[in-house]
């Protein structure tokens, strides 16, 4: 039986990822509405996968016998003021989203909760990635952004993601 203790974290993470979803699908329609169909495409995605996280948390809670309890989630501040800023704040984000997840794994540790550390293991990796994913955009913007064809070039790229 997971404590309350990390329950109350692993509720709190399903809000973080909800938040994640939604500073995901507004980053995307900044960049609908800045006509870069590539970026946008490809933050909705990853607002998507974020939905997923935040469900399988929630499902993890219900297969251990606990009801979530889901809070309200805050809205994004999307006034960005260049191209760039977003790119930036998403990686801040993984980077906070990141040190989340090590608190309840060091939660769980401390409690010799095994199956909740488990549980984690597939977050942890999935950070590692997602951090790496919002880095690099960061670096290919500063070296590709800056003229109108290496942005259409990355914009290009960007909107192959599946
Ligand atoms: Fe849920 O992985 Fe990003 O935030």
């Amino acid at each position: 039986m997971i404590s309350r203790k990390l329950s109350e974290k692993l509720n709190e993470q399903i809000n973080k990822e909800i938040y994640s979803a939604y500073l995901y699908q507004d980053i995307s329609n900044y960049y609908a509405v800045k006509g870069l169909k590539g970026f946008s495409k490809w933050f909705a995605i990853q607002s998507g996968e974020e939905l997923d996280h935040a469900r399988k948390i929630n499902g993890y809670l219900l297969d251990e016998g606990i009801t979530p309890v889901l809070g309200a989630i805050a809205a994004p501040d999307s006034r960005f003021e260049d191209l760039k800023a977003p790119l930036v704040a998403a990686y801040e984000h993984e980077k906070f989203i990141t040190s989340s997840i090590n608190d309840i794994f060091r939660a769980a540790d401390d409690e010799g909760d095994y199956r909740t550390k488990r549980f984690l293991g597939w977050f942890i990796d999935e950070q590692a990635e997602e951090e790496k994913n919002a880095s690099d955009l960061v670096t290919e913007y500063d070296l590709f952004g800056s003229t109108s064809q290496g942005l259409f070039m990355l914009d290009s790229k960007l909107g192959e993601r599946k």
